[in-house]
Formats: C-alpha cells, structure tokens, sequence
C-alpha cells in the first residue's frame, strides 16, 4: 500500500497531531482534511470553535474547514507558491519575521530575501486573482503569532512543482521560527493508515529502510551482511517511471502488493497499454481488483483485521494491530505469501510472526531500534526511538533541524504543466470524498458508503453550467489531451469559474483517464491536481457503477 504518497520520501510530521491544535494560527493549504483526516479535522475545528484558534484555508475549492476559519483564500490549483511567497514578502517588509531564529538556525537568508522582492500582494493577485488584502491579512496572521502551525496535504505535493510547494512553506516556517515548538512546524497528513510504515520499511526506490540510501557503501555493506547476499546498489523506479519502462519493453515482470493502479494511476489509457506488455502480473490483494482482474497470477492475501502487525501512523507513531478474525478461504498473510515465494525462489525466508520479522526491523533501523511489541502497548511509540530506554519523539527538530542549520531556498513560481487554452479551457482537478476510500475495492462494497457516494460527478460552478447550458445530472463528455470519459454534473457553490472537480474513486468513468502524468522531478510525484480539459454536452447514458464482483453489504 505503498502508493503514490509514498514518493513523498521521508517526509513526516515534525509535530505531533495533539500539540497541533495548541496552534494560535493554522495555515491549512491543500489539505481538505475534515474529509480525508476527519478525526484531525475535528481536532481543527474544536480547536477554532473553542479556544479561538485562527485557521486559514487556502484551497481552490471551498473545503468543510472553511466554515470554521477566519480566512479562505482560493487560488486555482497550481497556484499557491504565488501566495506564500507573497506572504513571506509581507512578513519581512513588515518586520513580522523571526530574527533571532534565522540568525541562530538557518543559511542562505540573504538570497532567499532577494528573490522575495518581486512577489507583493499585488503581483500575486495578479498571478492568482485572490485578493492582495487578503494575502496581506494572511500574512500578518500568520507572522505575528507566538505559535503558528503549516498542515498540507496533496493539493500541495499532486503538482509538477510538488517539491517547490513545500520548500515554499518551509520557508515561510523559518522565517517566522516556526519549527520545533509545540504548534508549530510545516506538517504533511500522510495518506493512507500505512504510509509512513511503508516509507520506514523501505517502500520506495531509493531507500532501505530507516530512510538509509541505496548505494552508500557503509549501507550496501551492513544489509548485504545481515542478509548474507550481494544487493543492487542501483535505484529503482517509481510508480509512473514502471508504467513507462514497461512500455519501452525493458520492465517486463510487475508484482503488485495492495495497490489497484488500473484506477489509481494517471494517463490510465497508457498505463493499461503498458500493462498489456508485460509478460508476468502478480497481484497480492484482498479483493479481485481491477488490476487483479489483469493479472496473470492473483494471489490472495489478508486483510488489517486478520493479522497482527504494526502500523506507524502520520505522527511517525508505531502502533500494534491485532488479529480480530480468521482469514476467509485460502487468503494468508502478506509476509508469508512473500517469504514462501523467496525460499522458492532460492532465498530461504524462515520467520516465524509478525514479531519476529519486527526484531529483524529493530536491528537494521536505528530509528526503531528501541521499539518492542512489549514496549507499544496500547498508545505506540513515535520514532526515533534509538534504545529501549528512549521514550520516543513526538516533535523533531527541537534542537534546530537536522541538517545542523536549515536553508532557505529561493523558490520561483511557476505555472502548471498544462493552462486552460481555447481547446481545453477548464481546469479539472481531483481528489476525494468522505464516504469512499480510493479505488473503492473496500468502501464500494459497503452499501452505507455506496449509497452516499455512489459515482463520480463532475462538479462545477453554478456560473460554469449556466454558460455550458447544463444543469445538476446532466450528462457531458470530459476530454484532456490524453482521453475522456462520460459523467454526469453536480453543481455546487463551493468551486469558481473555471475549475471543475472530479472524485477518482471509481472504475467507471475513471477521471485518471485525463490526468497529466507529468511528474515533479524530484519527489517524482505526477500532476494529478492540474488537468486542461474540454467539456462538451453529451446524448448518451452516464457509465452506470458496475456490480461485477462487488458484494454489497
Ligand atoms: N475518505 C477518504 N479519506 C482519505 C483517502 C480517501 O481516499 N478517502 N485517502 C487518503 C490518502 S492516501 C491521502 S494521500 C489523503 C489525501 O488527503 P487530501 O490531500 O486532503 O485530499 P484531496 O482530495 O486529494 O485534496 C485535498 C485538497 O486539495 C485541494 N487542491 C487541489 N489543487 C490544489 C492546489 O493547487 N493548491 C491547494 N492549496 N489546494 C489544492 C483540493 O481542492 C482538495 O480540497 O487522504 C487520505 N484520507
Ligand atoms: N486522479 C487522482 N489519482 C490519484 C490521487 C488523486 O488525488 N487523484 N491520489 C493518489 C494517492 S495519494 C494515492 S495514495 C493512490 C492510492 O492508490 P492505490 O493504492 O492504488 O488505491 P487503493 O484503492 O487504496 O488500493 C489499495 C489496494 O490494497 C488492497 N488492500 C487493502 N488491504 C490490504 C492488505 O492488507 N494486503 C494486501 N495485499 N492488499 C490490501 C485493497 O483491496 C486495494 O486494492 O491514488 C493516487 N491516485
Ligand atoms: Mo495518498
């Protein structure tokens, strides 16, 4: 379950979601958490309703969180490193940042002050159309409070420009000092329940686990000696780098572990052509999935509620899970599915539990070197936890950062790949909705969440279907430079002219069909928030959600 998120690398909370919400000022950008992280988003709103915190939105649609913030500022989407800079800009001319701090704790000030210049409230009103006032009172929020906290989300990192974005907003933490303080610092909310568990094991190309680098000798070396075998020392591809080399021929065998990314992934046309080289798919899931579907090989596996394990949550917290139920038919565990097709493979796996595979994690990672299964009881602890007198971390960087001295990094703004122009004049972009979970594999099979979720509309200002002549159920074709799909329309107050929605949820009618597969060039993230699209009055039904395979319940 590694996915997309986990390109973000080790990107991690630096505070923990308690102290959070003892923030005066929340800058929530990109982040629509009252639906994605909806026991955060309580947090948020209590902390608005009760003790006066202040929270500004930035999100180009009107997100729940709005109702309970001070202030909603509402760029389109690829837009927001326009107005943060704008903001730092105000905060020094101001005289509203943190002296003391940037004297003490971090390098490259100078330069990063020297590219603020052109960025006034006026210049990014320009740029974004949201009002210069409103940035100036962002900015003046944001820069005269004693604790001031950053949460972001996708509608950040989704972009082409993904790593510019949060650079962006680190920037503007450390201008104001805002990092390793109770409600403070610059917080991603990870994803998925596993995400940051993943990352730590070493989900991602470049990394083994602990964050420790492929490649540098001193960690070839202590993994090829615990394993006792000769290791690549070369890195591997990210999700949408696979898809393209399996294209090219030169990936020809694909083993995929709890992801469905003949939904999930984008420009889905080429992702299926380049699925259909493949000589070997592997599936390991819990449902027949779309991607099962394709598979030469499904292999069944266990759900959370079967299995004991650990999970670490958003706040780097590890936490025990524990068998609630008896695995259904012939489904097994994820890790002896895939230490029996080693020892076949000629690399003998002989775990005996959960457990035991966690001690192994304990000696390879020093970040986890002081967790036990005795020691997690039932609140976790947050790593790095380095020894087993270690009482954990819930905040990092309280003794400035670990890079010794943070930079700060001139950053540019840039618009998206794609702008709307006379052929594909909306911007579409996407994301999620409370009822359902990604490609739906899990909640579409609950009646409850379907019957409050059941498709995919494309939403749209009440502005844009006047001009469209279209009106809410409407069928329309949405096409991108890269495919189309049929959908029917919902109109809602909370999107401006110009920017349309669309959920990724389902199969039918799957919007990754039009998404830009575009990749930020560090965090190799694609460009799923930012789509040019064309949308035109259709004749035909919209897909019906398909039953095949779905056991409602
Ligand atoms: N119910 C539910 N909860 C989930 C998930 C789910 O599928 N369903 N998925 C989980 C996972 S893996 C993840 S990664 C998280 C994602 O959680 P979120 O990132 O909160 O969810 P998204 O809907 O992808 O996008 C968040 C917001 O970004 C806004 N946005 C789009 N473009 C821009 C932009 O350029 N700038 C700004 N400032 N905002 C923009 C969108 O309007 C949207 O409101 O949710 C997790 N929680
Ligand atoms: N257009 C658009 N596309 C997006 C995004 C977006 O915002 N817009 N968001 C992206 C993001 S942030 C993410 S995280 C991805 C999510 O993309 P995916 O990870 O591909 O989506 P899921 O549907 O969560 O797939 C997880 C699979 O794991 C299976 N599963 C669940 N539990 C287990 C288990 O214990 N073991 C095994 N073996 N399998 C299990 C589920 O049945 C499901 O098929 O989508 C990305 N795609
Ligand atoms: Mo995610």
């Amino acid at each position: 379950m590694a996915g997309l998120a986990a390109t973000l690398g080790s990107g991690a909370m630096t505070n923990s979601v308690e102290d959070l919400s003892e923030a005066e000022v929340m800058l929530v950008i990109g982040s629509n958490n009252t639906e994605t992280h909806p026991v955060i988003g309580m947090r948020l709103r209590n902390a608005a309703r009760y003790r006066g915190a202040k929270i500004i939105v930035v999100d180009p649609r009107r997100t729940g969180l709005v109702d309970d913030s001070v202030l909603w500022l509402s760029p389109p989407p690829g837009y927001d490193i326009a107005i943060v800079n704008a903001m730092a800009h105000v905060i020094l001319e101001e005289g509203l940042h943190n002296e003391d701090y940037i004297e003490e704790k971090t390098e490259g000030f100078e330069e990063f002050k020297k590219a603020l210049v052109p960025y006034t409230p006026e210049y990014a009103e320009e740029l974004t159309g949201v009002p210069a006032k409103d940035i100036l009172k962002a900015a003046r929020l944001y820069g005269s409070a004693n604790k001031a906290a950053i949460l972001y989300c996708m509608g950040i990192t989704q972009h082409s420009k993904g790593t510019d974005n949060v650079k962006s907003l680190s920037n503007l933490a450390l201008l104001c000092g805002q990092m390793g303080k109770r409600g403070s610092g610059v917080n991603p909310l990870r994803g998925q329940n596993n995400v940051q568990g993943a990352c730590d094991m070493g989900g991602l190309p470049n990394v083994f686990t602990g964050y420790q680098k492929v490649g540098l000798p001193e960690v070839q070396g202590k993994f090829e000696k615990h394993w006792g075998v000769e290791l690549s020392d070369k890195v591997g591809l990210t999700v949408v780098e696979m898809s393209n080399q399996m294209m090219e021929g030169n990936v020809k065998a694909l083993y995929v572990m709890g992801e469905n990314p003949l939904v999930t992934d984008p420009d889905l046309t080429h992702v299926e052509e380049a699925f259909e080289k493949l000589d070997l798919l592997v599936v390991q899931d819990i449902f027949l999935t779309e991607t099962a579907r394709a598979a030469d090989v499904v292999l069944p596996a266990t759900s959370f509620a079967e299995k004991d394990g650990t999970f670490s949550n958003t706040e780097r917290r590890v936490q025990l899970v524990r068998k609630a139920l008896d695995p259904p038919g012939s489904a097994r565990l994820d890790w002896e599915i895939l230490a029996d097709i080693s020892t076949r493979m000629g690399y003998e796996m002989s775990y005996s539990s959960g457990q035991d595979v966690f001690e192994e994690i304990r000696e390879v990672t020093p970040q986890y070197a002081g967790i036990t299964y005795k020691r997690l009881g039932r609140e976790g602890l947050q790593w790095p936890c380095p020894d087993e007198k270690h009482p954990g971390t819930p905040i990092l960087h309280t003794k400035g950062v670990t890079r010794g001295s943070a930079l700060f990094v001139p950053i540019e703004f840039r618009p998206p790949a794609e702008v709307p122009d006379a052929e594909y004049p909306f911007v579409l972009t996407t994301g999620r909705d409370y009822y359902q979970y990604h490609s739906a594999t899990m909640t579409g099979r609950v009646k409850l969440l379907r019957d409050a979720c059941p498709e995919s509309y494309l939403e749209m200002s009440p502005e844009d279907a006047d001009k469209l002549g279209v009106s809410d159920m409407s069928v329309v074709k949405v096409s991108s430079r890269r495919g189309h799909v049929i959908a029917r329309i919902k109109i809602t107050p909370n999107l401006s002219a110009g920017i349309v929605f669309k959920k990724f949820h389902f199969y039918e009618g799957a919007v990754n069909r039009l998404t830009n597969p575009v990749l930020d060039p560090t965090s190799k993230i694609p460009e799923l928030k930012v789509t040019a699209v064309r949308i035109e009055k259709h004749d035909g039904p919209a897909p019906e959600p398909e039953s095949q395979g779905m056991c409602l319940m």
